[in-house]
């Protein structure tokens, strides 16, 4: 029992040294997965910069479908918004709503290679569970820049290429929402 815990271990943390070897799949969500439906902070964490250098500019493409976008105002960044035209306008408060956010930039810090910060965006889920939402980041440093703007579909996808988009699979009700009165 004591060895096959073990074994895990060690499969697990191989795993993971594999990936910093690589330098690879190191933009990503702390949470995966987002209710359908429902609004949701996507906290993308960025875990180093581009081949040593500190980056200073992250460009986050929001995917259709995606609304109510709103990035958190980080420390030491500024914040900007682009809009895009909706395809089909919705309605909001009562109001006809005919654009949305396209993407999210936060530029002017400088985050150290050796450092992680988390960009926050507040976002409201389309009611599509088991769709899978991708999100293109565009990273610059101080020297060079890196797009991470492959679609992964899954981990194993996401595991393997070179540069993955972070994504967020979108679930159906969580069992302890159905449980509240
Ligand atoms: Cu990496």
């Amino acid at each position: 029992m004591k060895r096959s815990i073990w074994t895990v271990a060690i499969v697990y943390l191989s795993a993971l040294c594999l990936v910093n070897t690589n330098a690879q799949a190191h933009v990503v969500f702390g949470a995966g997965q987002a209710e359908g439906g429902a609004y949701h902070v996507a906290d993308l964490r960025i875990f180093h910069g581009c081949d040593g250098a500190a980056t200073v500019k992250v460009t986050v493409e929001i995917p259709e479908g995606v609304t109510r976008v709103r990035p958190r105002a980080i420390s030491g960044w500024d914040v900007s918004i682009d809009m895009v035209k909706l395809k089909t306008p919705v309605m909001l408060h009562g109001f006809e709503v005919h654009e949305t956010v396209g993407s999210i930039t936060w530029s002017g810090g400088a985050l150290p290679d050796f450092a992680y910060e988390q960009f926050d965006f507040h976002i409201m889920v389309p009611n599509q569970p088991g769709q899978v939402l991708s999100f293109p980041v565009h990273q610059e440093c101080v020297k060079g820049r890196l797009d991470w703007d492959q679609k992964a579909l899954n981990m194993k996808d996401f595991g393997e290429m070179e540069h993955p988009a972070p994504f967020i699979t979108i679930t159906g009700i969580t069992v302890s929402d159905q449980a509240k009165p």
